[in-house]
């Protein structure tokens, strides 16, 4: 039996919409994956679909007043169309609230009970809403965080520190239900033996051993991967609660289990199952053969945040099941922030998928553009950036100027000298495409690697050698003296073959693009296999585009978008800059709206007199120096001391009181609501008998007059300052 490659993407909770860093996450390098894969004749099946339990999506549900039911419909169906017009190619794109997904789900978890030794059973106290007469999720519960004082910290989690939490870690809970102090409760709930499996899965995430053989070779993992479920291991693996008092989800087929549903978590990832059962059943085929047996490459594409579901947990319940095959690979991404922050919805800060398509609707090849942006600028191993200006300058500058250049004309030569035809010529192409067969299997490797970003910048290597090699042997001179040159031949034969190997590369990166650049050099859509074919040829020294092959009109495949003669393209990047610039400036305004603020006036500077450097310092010893962004709240005089303020400064963990001396250069009204830097560890010392906690940082202008040290826009307090 050949091999099957099974290929998930995290299913997106149904509870919203998915904004570019998602795309650029797990759905854009796994779709760039799978069409090479496609493209080498594998066998391939890419599953995704809703995840559509959780106790998320009740809460979006009761805070719009709809039903859970209305709230996955409407977000399945959003996201399935809008990954659809990007050109992510999923074979299918199912839900985890299909009565199949139920059944399958269900099955594992009787399996596994009935093997006896992978549940424990446990009553537990459990917070309750009397009001409501219901259990309450961890979702449900809202405290103070006890590691960081965040007040709004969930059940589960604080998303402000990032620590897992379990509800009675909670300080002062309360239900979001119906904002009441909860109960505790008793109430039984089934654990996943987890710890059970230590041993196994230490040895295979370290060495890719499973059961005495080699499974995968963990150097092919990424790193932080490879990192994060160390550490996880390495901190001691523990039973894991797998059922919820939740009345949304899949019921726990047990009479014990009346009224309570399966964890999400224990669900979702045998949605993978579930939606190749189905895909097998939609296409006739048989859905084992891609979940079952040694040859199965199973390869899970997530962010980080869902690495240790992916890398441990899910991997333990495959194993404790039985039947099922583990993951080669988990080519997990980081995350990707935006114009140098993080995606937020509630500060309009980002761009949805389905708006950046409403938005970009009159921008010509706009998937492409998008989709060549992040991948050129993929948190593959460290969080990245989208700026917009990027956006351009990869579309201007390597589409338009590099690759489209290139292509435009070899095509256009080749009309001018042949008639269009690919001339006849006897060379030695293996000796001629030396370089270029190097390169392209660069290409391949990295591909193979999951290293999409690097196999863009090989891909650009290629074309940009094609530009170097048409430009150094420059036919238009040659022509003029000899049209007949076999020198002309030769370079456009060459030229010719780059750009058939370019409209394959290009393929699973801009697929939109793809049926045009293979219109152009007159060869057909790409299919399956085309790139097998590729490589057979290359190492044969047989032509890509063989001689008297015909070739396209010539057509300009990428307009580019900083056009003087047409601004339309350009006017609606602009408009997102915009939308930004006014965001920022809202923000601006409302800081210095704050209550009694009042704005510095920028003077000019008269002393020109700045003291000398100090001594140099060791990074070692700056890093030792936690500064925070806090707020001031408060700010009085300290009675008999006309150089101090007592302020009281929101450093979102916590409120301090820090004493400064300040006094002489603002009165105590007009600081409440200015955001301030603070050395946030600087040792408590007493002034004037009040201790101070921290130091505000504040410029000193060469005449001695003090600006606060403020950031340009709102932060949230806490955040870091480096
Ligand atoms: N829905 C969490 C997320 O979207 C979850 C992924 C499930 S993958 C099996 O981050
Ligand atoms: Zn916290």
């Amino acid at each position: 039996m050949s091999k099957k490659y099974l290929i998930t993407s995290a299913l997106p909770y149904a509870n919203g919409a998915l904004h570019l860093g998602h795309l650029a996450g797990a759905y854009l390098p796994a779709d760039i994956y799978v069409r090479y894969l496609r493209m080498l004749g594998k066998e391939v099946v890419w599953v995704c679909g809703s995840d559509e339990h959780g106790a998320a999506i009740t809460i979006k549900a009761k805070k719009e007043g709809i039903s859970p039911r209305e709230i996955i419909d409407k977000y399945h169906a959003l996201n399935k169309a809008t990954f659809e017009q990007l050109g992510i190619s999923f074979d299918i794109y199912h839900r985890t609230s299909e009565p199949i997904h139920h059944k399958t789900s269900q099955d594992f978890f009787l399996r596994l009970h009935e093997k006896g030794d992978e549940f424990e059973e446990h009553f537990i106290e459990q917070y309750y809403d009397e009001d409501y007469d219901q259990f309450l999720a961890d979702r449900y519960i809202i405290g103070t965080c006890p590691k960081c004082g965040h007040t709004e910290a969930f059940g589960d989690q604080c998303e402000n520190c990032g620590s897992d939490l379990s509800p009675l870690e909670l300080i002062n809970p309360r239900s979001t239900l119906s904002g009441k102090t909860p109960v505790l409760k008793k109430t039984k709930h089934w654990y996943f033996k987890l710890d059970n499996h230590t041993e196994w899965l230490k040895q295979w995430v370290e060495t890719g051993v499973l059961d005495g053989k080699q499974h995968h070779d963990p150097k092919t993992w990424k790193n932080h991967v490879l990192g994060q479920c160390l550490s996880w291991l390495d901190g001691g693996l523990h039973p894991r609660s797998i059922t919820r008092d939740l009345d949304w989800g899949i019921p726990v087929p047990l009479p014990e289990g009346k009224g309570k549903v399966l964890y999400v978590w224990f669900d979702a990832p045998i949605g993978y199952i579930s939606a190749a059962k189905q895909w097998a059943l939609d296409n006739g085929k048989n859905w084992e053969e891609y979940w079952k047996g040694d040859d199965v490459e199973l390869i899970h594409f997530i962010g980080k945040d869902n690495i240790v579901f992916h890398c441990i947990i899910f991997p333990a319940m495959l194993k404790a099941h039985g039947e099922y095959a583990l993951p080669k690979n988990v080519p997990a991404n980081q995350f990707l922030n935006f114009e140098g922050q993080k995606f937020s919805k509630s500060r309009g800060w980002g761009i949805e998928q389905h708006n950046y398509l409403e938005e970009f609707a009159e921008f010509p090849n706009k998937e492409d553009a998008l989709r060549y942006a992040l991948l050129r600028n993929m948190p593959e191993n460290r969080d990245a950036d989208f700026k917009w200006d990027d956006f351009v300058d990869y579309h201007d500058k390597e589409l338009a100027d590099n690759l489209g250049n290139f292509v435009n004309r070899v095509i256009t030569l080749t009309h001018k000298y042949f008639g269009g035809q690919v001339p006849e010529l006897k060379i030695d192409l293996q000796d001629k495409l030396a370089d270029v067969t190097a390169l392209t299997q660069r290409f391949t490797e990295e591909l193979d690697a999951f290293s999409f970003k690097a196999a863009s910048q090989t891909f650009l290597e290629i074309s940009t050698y094609g530009n170097t090699y048409l430009q150094d042997v420059s036919p238009w001179n040659i022509y003029k003296e000899n049209p007949d040159s076999p020198v002309i031949r030769e370079c456009m034969f060459i030229c010719l073959q780059i750009v058939g190997l370019l409209s394959l590369a290009a393929h699973p990166f801009i697929p939109f693009t793809s049926p045009r650049f293979r219109k152009l050099i007159g060869l057909p859509e790409v299919q399956n296999g085309d790139w097998a074919e590729l490589l057979h040829k290359l190492e044969n020294g047989l032509a890509i585009v063989p001689a008297g092959h015909q070739v396209g009109e010539v057509e300009v495949l990428f307009p580019k978008i900083n056009d003087r003669r047409d601004t339309s393209r350009l006017e609606i990047v602009n408009r997102q800059k915009d939308k930004l610039a006014a965001i920022l400036a809202a923000e601006a305004e409302r800081i210095k709206n704050a209550p009694a603020a009042q704005e510095l006036k920028t003077s000019e500077v008269t002393n020109t007199e700045l003291p000398a450097l100090k001594e140099v310092i060791q990074y070692e010893d700056f890093a030792k120096i936690d500064l925070r962004v806090g707020t001031i709240l408060s700010a009085e005089r300290v009675p008999k001391a006309d150089k101090l303020l007592k302020l009281q400064v929101d450093l979102g963990f916590e409120e301090r009181t820090i004493v400064s001396g300040i006094a002489e250069h603002f009165s105590p009204e007009e600081l409440p609501g200015k955001q301030v830097v603070v050395v946030a560890n600087l040792a408590p010392r007493k002034l004037r008998g009040i201790e101070s906690n921290g130091m505000i940082l504040s410029a000193e202008e060469p005449d001695g007059r003090l600006r606060l040290v403020s950031p340009a826009i709102g932060v949230s307090n806490g955040s870091i300052v480096k």
